[in-house]
């Protein structure tokens, strides 16, 4: 089981030589093809290693970490001198001084999940300074729990797929539905049917409205509405006045499960600052016809709509408004709870919304509790590490940036994820320490001091499942471990050996008996419910490979609370969806109001920056692989250009800039630039260019941490600004652009090659 999809390996010489998909999984995902070749690549750690100025001058501050050598070393060396760091920091700085955060996706499989072990170990250790929520729902994290009392059951407990296709008449999709991330479901995933539902619901006469700057969002028939990005909230709002001023809006729905309507309608009408949010007026922000948008209106009001707003939405400055608005426009709309009716979260942007959930809980390893309190939302990593000491605003706290002296990272890539990679390696020049475990010599592994090598999940057995999936899978050993390569647990064992609590880490199993032990305690769980299907004694389940369980079929989201408000009251401070919240109107910040508004983005076509900088960058979640893993797998590989990643770009923009496709170009801001590959493409709105996460970030000069990345990371070009000072969320998915030919000789690609 990866993220991307169940499947059985064929292995030959120590590597995967051919993958199968699942033979019930109606639409495996290409992201498999990356898979051989991957476990023996040149780009695999195969030792313990430690970079040569921490080896020679100890622990400290340093702007040689990206650009160094690193000196091979035994495990017991590298064990040694791990135990004594840490132990050095918490003896001197306390536990508080260590960033154990270490976000990031890992692989699939429940025991050994990265953050787990980690967290585990760092807990045990006296505690961390750890990370809250995440990059990919970062601002929604924050503002929903306000709103609607939940986030996460946005996802788990949506509005079935199923239901969609029997009842829904309209979906209007602000983000599309794009197929190519429903491939994915963090912990793994055994169907995909977004596509088949999709069909359906079209088959039966469901009409959808996909509102994207790229048509690719949505697949097949639909109307396509391509605003100038990060206008969405402009249209939403004319929408709602639309609604508004033609009485289409559903007022008792309004008065008995909503708070604070009349406050935003002020609002919506003009009345409070003199700009009634009309059609007109979004017309004019958004590029999409006031006509457009009035008819759009009338249409959701005529019959049963869905609002669907993808996570992507929400990844931008402000990003708290669009699914706020969301949620209030479908309010007005009255159709919350109803079978295919009201708000969806995150349709297309991961397997998991619309896919029925499990009922219980999951097999889960326990991490002990962190008797540290100090944390930080999850994208202020630089801001962390440049500023101790200094206080900040969040969601209406003050809070302090601790003093970082050691960062732990387990199972995540920053050059993946963080924004401002420039930024990010300036901060990652002042702790003392830094340790990576990792399979491959990602960028991030490159700034370590200490490399702990890691297995794959395909050189070990594991247990695998996911909240929204009816399997629960034997992950068996598909090959043996690479080289040097230890298992995270094996490598956080023998340190806590080292520091005294091996026992308690361990509790005296091998891997194979946790896994035999979590599984067990789920089984005793499940054979209390009497609706189970299937739960054989672990040496059984081992054998088949893999059990049933039961999932919720047909849910609708709320619709426990629109059948009984007062019994099942949401968990707001009103108990009612709160379209007003007098606490984010209490905490007085200028990027998030009390209600849902529009605020003019830094980074759009309709502002000054646009002068400078004038095509808008889409950095979306990569079709050919998840975010920066197996980047050098061959359907990834396929995708490039000379080496580059692929950039699309409209024929229009293309031709005033004099380029062609298959050409490599220089994307650049005031923040940094990139190499890409060209491909024309009439499905991009004009004015917009899109280039996924995922290129392994290749600076051409390692030591200058402003140097052109040659390979085509969008991160060196978008801004390290948290979505507002309520989440500080990551606002990673846009920035303003130029792009040139780049007529310079082209720079080979070194990612992959391991370090000196
Ligand atoms: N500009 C921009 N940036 C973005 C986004 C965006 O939309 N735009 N999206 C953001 C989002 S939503 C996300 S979730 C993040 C994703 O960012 P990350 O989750 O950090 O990215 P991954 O590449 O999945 O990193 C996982 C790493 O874990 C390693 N790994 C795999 N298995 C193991 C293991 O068993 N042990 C150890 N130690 N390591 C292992 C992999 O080799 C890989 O390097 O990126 C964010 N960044
Ligand atoms: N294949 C694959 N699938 C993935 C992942 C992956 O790496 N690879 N990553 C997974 C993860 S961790 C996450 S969190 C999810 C992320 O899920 P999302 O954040 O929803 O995914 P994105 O692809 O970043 O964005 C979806 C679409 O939003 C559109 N969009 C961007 N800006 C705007 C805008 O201003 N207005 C409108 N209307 N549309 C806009 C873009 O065209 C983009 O294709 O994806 C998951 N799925
Ligand atoms: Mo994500």
């Amino acid at each position: 089981m990866a993220h991307w999809g169940m499947f059985e390996v064929e292995s030959a010489g120590g590597d995967v030589s051919a993958v199968h998909p699942y033979a019930g999984d109606s639409e495996p995902s290409p992201i498999l093809g990356n898979l051989p070749g991957s476990v023996r690549h040149r780009a695999r750690v195969s030792g313990p290693a430690v970079r040569r100025g921490w080896l020679e001058s100890g622990p400290g501050p340093s702007d040689k970490r990206g650009a160094d050598q690193f000196v091979p070393v035994s495990w017991d060396e590298l064990l040694d001198l791990l135990a004594h760091e840490l132990r050095r920091v918490v003896d001197t700085h306390g536990n508080r001084a260590i960033f154990g955060g270490s976000y990031g996706w890992a692989s699939a499989g429940r025991f050994h999940h990265a953050q787990s072990q980690i967290h585990r170990f760092l807990n045990m250790l006296g505690g961390y300074t750890r990370s809250v929520h995440s990059y990919s729902l970062g601002a929604t994290g924050v503002i929903m729990p306000r709103v609607v009392g939940t986030h996460w059951k946005l996802f788990a407990r949506s509005t079935n797929w199923d239901v969609i296709a029997d009842h829904t008449d309209l979906m209007v999709c602000f983000g599309g539905v794009p197929l190519k991330n429903t491939a994915v479901n963090s912990g793994g995933t055994s169907a995909h049917p977004t596509r088949g539902a999709l069909d359906r619901f079209r088959d039966r006469g469901g009409e959808v409205v996909s509102i994207s700057p790229l048509r690719d969002d949505l697949h097949g028939r639909c109307e396509w509405i391509a605003p100038i990005p990060g206008t969405d909230v402009a249209i939403m709002l004319a929408l709602a006045y639309v609604l508004a001023s033609e009485g289409l809006h559903d007022k008792a729905f309004l008065s008995r499960y909503c708070v604070g309507y009349d406050r935003f309608e002020d609002y919506l009408l003009g009345r409070t600052d003199g700009v009634p949010k009309t059609p007109g007026w979004a017309s004019a922000l958004s590029g999409v016809p006031a006509e457009q948008i009035a008819a759009l209106a009338r249409r959701m009001a005529g019959g049963r709509t869905m609002v669907t707003v993808t996570w992507s939405l929400q990844r931008v400055r402000f990003g708290e408004q669009a699914p706020w608005m969301g949620v209030t426009l479908a309010a007005m709309l009255g159709q919350i709870g109803l079978p295919g009716g009201g708000f969806g979260h995150g349709y297309g942007s991961m397997n998991e919304p619309g896919l029925a959930p499990v009922p219980y809980p999951l097999p889960t390893l326990f991490q002990g509790a962190n008797p540290v309190p100090d944390f930080i939302p999850v994208a202020a990593i630089s801001d962390l590490l440049l500023h101790p000491g200094e206080e900040f605003d969040y969601d209406g706290r003050r809070l302090t940036y601790p003093d970082i002296r050691l960062v732990h990272w387990a199972g995540g890539n920053p050059f993946h994820h963080h924004q401002d990679l420039a930024r990010l390696r300036r901060a990652l020049a002042r702790p003392d320490t830094i340790v990576v475990h990792e399979p491959y010599w990602t960028p991030m592994a490159r700034h370590a001091d200490i490399v702990v090598p890691s297995t794959t999940s395909l050189e070990r057995d594991d247990l695998a499942c996911t909240r929204n999936d009816p399997l629960l899978v034997a992950m068996h050993r598909a090959v043996p471990r690479y080289a040097d390569a230890r298992d995270d647990y094996d490598t956080f064992a023998a340190l806590a050996h080292r520091l005294g609590f091996g026992a308690r880490f361990t509790e005296g199993r091998t891997a194979h008996q946790w896994i035999e032990h979590l599984y067990e305690q789920w089984r005793g769980f499940v054979l209390t419910d009497p609706a189970h299907l299937e739960a054989p004694p672990f040496g059984e389940f081992w054998r088949r490979g893999h059990v049933r369980m039961r999932t919720e079929d047909g849910l609708s989201l709320f619709s426990e609370f629109r059948d009984d408000p007062e019994r099942n009251p949401l968990t707001t401070p009103s108990g009612r969806i709160e379209i007003f919240s007098a606490d984010i109107d209490g905490f007085g910040y200028d990027d998030c109001a009390g209600h849902p508004r529009w605020y003019e983005p830094d980074e759009w076509l309709g502002g000054e920056r646009a002068q400078r900088f004038p095509l808008h960058l889409i950095a979306n979640q990569p079709k050919t692989r998840l975010h920066g893993q197996l980047d050098h797998g061959a359907v990834s590989q396929a995708s490039k250009i000379r080496g580059r990643e692929p950039i699309r770009i409209h024929p229009s923009d293309a031709a005033a800039r004099g380029l062609g496709a298959g050409e490599v170009v220089r994307v650049f801001n005031d923040r940094g630039a990139c190499l890409a590959g060209v491909v024309l493409d009439d499905q991009v709105r004009a004015g917009v260019v899109q280039l996924a996460t995922g290129a392994w970030y290749d600076p051409l000069d390692p030591s200058d941490p402003d140097s052109m990345c040659v390979h085509g990371n969008p991160n060196v070009l978008t801004a390290d600004v948290g979505a507002s000072w309520l989440s500080h969320g990551c606002s990673g998915q846009h920035a303003l652009v130029q792009v040139e030919r780049f007529d310079g000789v082209l720079p080979p690609i070194k990612a992959f090659d391991p370090p000196l």
